[in-house]
């Protein structure tokens, strides 16, 4: 690993999103739609992932690191099913911001970190994404975020 991480990323723009694996997907938002007062901005299915989300945010809308991302499955194939039976419902990844999907994968599996996929798949709101191995990581799941250009939630265009 290098001594200057700083220097290795150059485009990691910041959090993105905080992803709560869910049994129940109405359930949860009883607590932090209408207990909370959070907001929901994004409903989606993925189906590429087999989950069910929404996105609230806690604040301001466009401030991307305000946002929560329910899961729940779609299917017992989804990844969020097995990790519901292993661990129960609860955190499951941590996102960040990056300029480039590809580049921060490339660079990282330069350094011998697990990154899952050969190339980018989609996400939220026409995001491309990728995720680090947990193992690799201290043990919480990472997810790299690059916003599609015309996202009004993106940190890119958030930040002018
Ligand atoms: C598994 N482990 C985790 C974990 N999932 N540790 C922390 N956080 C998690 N979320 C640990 C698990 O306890 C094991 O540790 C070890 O990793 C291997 O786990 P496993 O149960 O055998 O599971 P695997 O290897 O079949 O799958 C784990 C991975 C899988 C991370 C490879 O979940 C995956 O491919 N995830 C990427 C896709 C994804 O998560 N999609 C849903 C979010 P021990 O017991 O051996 O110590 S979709 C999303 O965020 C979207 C669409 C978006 O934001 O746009
Ligand atoms: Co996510």
């Amino acid at each position: 690993m290098p001594s200057d991480l700083g220097s290795v990323l150059p485009g990691l723009l910041g959090f993105d999103h905080v992803g709560v694996a869910v049994a129940d997907l109405e359930a949860a938002m009883t607590f932090y739609r209408d207990l909370l007062g959070m907001r929901v901005v994004h409903r989606e299915d993925n189906l590429d992932q087999q989950v069910a989300e929404v996105i609230l945010t806690a604040g301001e809308v466009g401030i991307v690191s305000n946002q929560l991302q329910l899961l729940m499955p779609l299917s017992e194939h989804s990844v969020l099913q097995r990790f519901l039976v292993k661990h129960g419902a609860g955190l499951h990844h941590v996102a960040y911001a990056v300029s480039d999907v590809r580049s921060a994968s490339t660079t990282l599996r330069h350094y011998g970190v697990r990154v899952l996929y050969d190339a980018p798949r989609a996400g939220t709101r026409g995001s491309q994404i990728n995720f680090v191995h947990p193992k690799d990581t201290g043990g919480v799941l990472l997810e790299f975020v690059e916003h599609a250009a015309a996202d009004p939630h993106s940190v890119q265009s958030s930040r002018g």
